[in-house]
């Protein structure tokens, strides 16, 4: 089916900064924001939701959560501490909210108000972090979502002709936000896009596909998933002919491809909650909280499904991490610095599961075989 918008490479990229990619076997995904500081409660009351989302809790006016900035002051955020705990945890790749679906931007944004500057706290949390992980050798990626709750001009579907119109100009502050973020953090690898569901930017196939030219020729070697684009129909992810839009797929969220065939063979990563659900911090923890060995065999099985494995943390609002947290990734780094050569630049190795354990291949061990 002839498609203007559909996916314009087929089968892998194959350039050095996707093979980097490709090798990093165990990544960290970091939620933190204005909901970091109410961790899923307000007014003695608690949200069942994921705690990033509390602001669409019917319970919580959006007033009260739209003037949380002015108590945003993470006084204990201290990003070499974040950056050593992720080295300790054998992290190759962090993931990074600047701004969540509430709007809220960590850097100091001139494209939007709702920004750090305005908060307690005042100064640019991303430039910090970016550069902490950039020492520490860990590779950054800048998490933005498209749906945006702050932007008057932002819409769920295109309905009207002054729909288009708002949503024009709301396509113009994205791609500018998008351009600020790369050339404040030009240490940046790739962005991670989410809040591209809807029905106004479905039909938004033209503008998400240009976009994601522009800002690869903005920043050269920069890697999106598939969470981006729209095609000529509304199709995500994959385009109406079945071919991946995107240099990985990014649809494997809190779940594991079944077995190979379901990767399609296609470049892949699974985030990965602690708790059952929920990425921004909460006070509570609801159902079961995943256990290092059981977070480990989850990264031996994506590893040997050629995937990537990316596990999620929520710091609290003064900007330091809970200790369950702690501890976690101090019992996965330890269990990396044993066995990290089934894990870094190691994949898919042709061998079902064993009661042992899961098979992985480098090229090392493949010369071996
Ligand atoms: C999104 C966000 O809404 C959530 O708060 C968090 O940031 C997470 C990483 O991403 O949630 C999603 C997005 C997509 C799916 C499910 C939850 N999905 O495709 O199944």
């Amino acid at each position: 089916m002839p498609l203007k918008y559909g996916a314009h490479r087929i089968g892998k990229r194959t350039d050095p900064d996707m093979n980097r990619w490709r090798d990093y076997g165990l990544g960290e995904f970091i939620h933190f924001g204005l909901y970091s500081i109410l961790g899923g409660d307000y007014n003695g009351m608690h949200y069942n939701g994921a705690s990033e989302w509390i602001r669409s809790w019917n319970k919580l006016p959006h007033e009260v959560y739209d003037n949380l900035y002015k108590k945003f002051n993470p006084k204990d955020f201290d990003p070499e501490a974040w950056a050593k705990m992720a080295k300790q945890m054998g992290v190759k790749y962090v993931t990074i909210t600047t701004k969540h679906h509430d709007g809220f931007c960590l850097w100091p944004s001139k494209f939007s108000d709702f920004n750090i500057t305005k908060t307690p706290y005042k100064k640019d949390m991303i430039g910090p972090m970016v550069r902490a992980f950039d020492k520490a050798g860990i590779d950054v990626y800048l998490y933005f979502s498209v749906m945006d709750w702050h932007q008057k001009d932002w819409r769920y579907d295109l309905k009207t002709a002054a729909d288009s119109v708002a949503f024009n100009r709301f396509k113009t502050f994205t791609k500018n936000q998008l351009t600020e973020l790369l050339t404040l953090y030009p240490e940046t690898k790739g962005l991670w896009f989410d809040g591209t569901w809807d029905t106004s930017w479905k039909k938004s196939g033209a503008f998400s596909d240009s976009l994601d030219q522009y800002l690869k020729k903005l920043h050269p070697g920069l890697i999106i998933g598939s969470r981006l684009r729209a095609d000529d129909y509304g199709n995500r992810h994959f385009d109406a002919n079945g071919h991946l839009m995107g240099d990985y797929e990014q649809g494997w969220e809190r779940k594991i491809p079944k077995d190979y065939s379901a990767t399609r063979g296609n470049d892949w990563d699974c985030v990965m909650t602690i708790p059952e659900n929920g990425w921004g911090y909460a006070k509570t923890w609801m159902g079961h909280w995943k256990t290092p060995y059981e977070l480990i065999e989850m990264l031996a099985k994506c590893v040997s499904l050629d995937g990537n494995f990316v596990i999620n943390f929520g710091p609290k609002g003064d900007g330091t991490f809970r200790n369950k947290e702690i501890q976690t990734a101090r019992q996965i780094g330890d269990w990396m610095q044993v066995n990290h050569e089934a894990i870094y630049g190691a994949g898919y190795a042709g061998w079902e599961k064993q009661d042992w354990g899961y098979y992985t291949k480098t090229e090392r061990t493949q010369r071996s075989i």
